[in-house]
């Protein structure tokens, strides 16, 4: 389906805007969804037949719903990232700053989602998670492994966060719940 009609779709039928919270195996997607949503909120774990897919859902509210996808390196060989990404609104990577021998991978598959051109006007977050570990990664060095200077014309922001730093992550997903509702 092309983008003018997906874009007629979403206006004549409106839907959530869409968060995707994306990352490796273990780098504290569930965790983060955890620590964000409402007592009255529920993760559902939804898995999507025939491959079995799997995605945690939280929905803020009727307007806003953040997907965190299992992590499938397939997706880009057989392109079923247009089919589950395009249309997403914000895009909120999470690394494991404490893994300093796969961050070379962790870029390379952060910037391979976002380069995607049905995802350029879309709001980028980089969390470096897992910042109360020894050794984690400092800003300074995220910055320039992940050449975040690439970031001129995109609301884009780079985020530390650690287990139970639920003030930090707040803040975050409020700044992308404001940015998507006025962009
Ligand atoms: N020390 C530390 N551990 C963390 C942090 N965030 C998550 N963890 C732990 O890391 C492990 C993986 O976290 P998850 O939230 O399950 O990671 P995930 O990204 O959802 O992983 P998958 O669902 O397998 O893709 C768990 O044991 C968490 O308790 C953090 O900031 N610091
Ligand atoms: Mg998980």
């Amino acid at each position: 389906m092309g983008q003018c009609t997906t874009k007629l779709l979403n206006y004549l039928f409106p839907r959530p805007k869409l968060i995707l919270l994306l990352g490796h195996n273990g780098a504290g997607k569930t965790t983060i969804l955890d620590q964000i949503k409402q007592v009255d909120q529920q993760i559902q774990s939804v898995e999507l037949p025939p491959q079995g897919f799997l995605l945690d859902q939280l929905d803020i509210s009727d307007d806003i719903q953040i997907q965190s996808w299992d992590h499938n390196p397939n997706w880009f060989n057989k392109g079923l990232q247009t089919m589950f990404y395009q249309d997403a609104s914000a895009i909120v990577y999470v690394i494991d700053s404490s893994d300093i021998s796969r961050q070379e991978e962790f870029k390379l598959d952060f910037w391979k989602i976002i380069n995607e051109e049905f995802l350029r006007d879309d709001v980028i977050v980089l969390i470096a998670n897992k910042m109360d570990l020894p050794g984690s990664l400092r800003v300074e060095e995220i910055h320039r492994i992940y050449e975040l200077d690439k970031f001129k014309n995109r609301p884009f922001k780079l985020v530390q966060s650690q287990i139970n730093d639920k003030e930090s992550l707040n803040e975050i997903f409020q700044w992308i719940y404001r940015t998507i509702n006025t962009t």
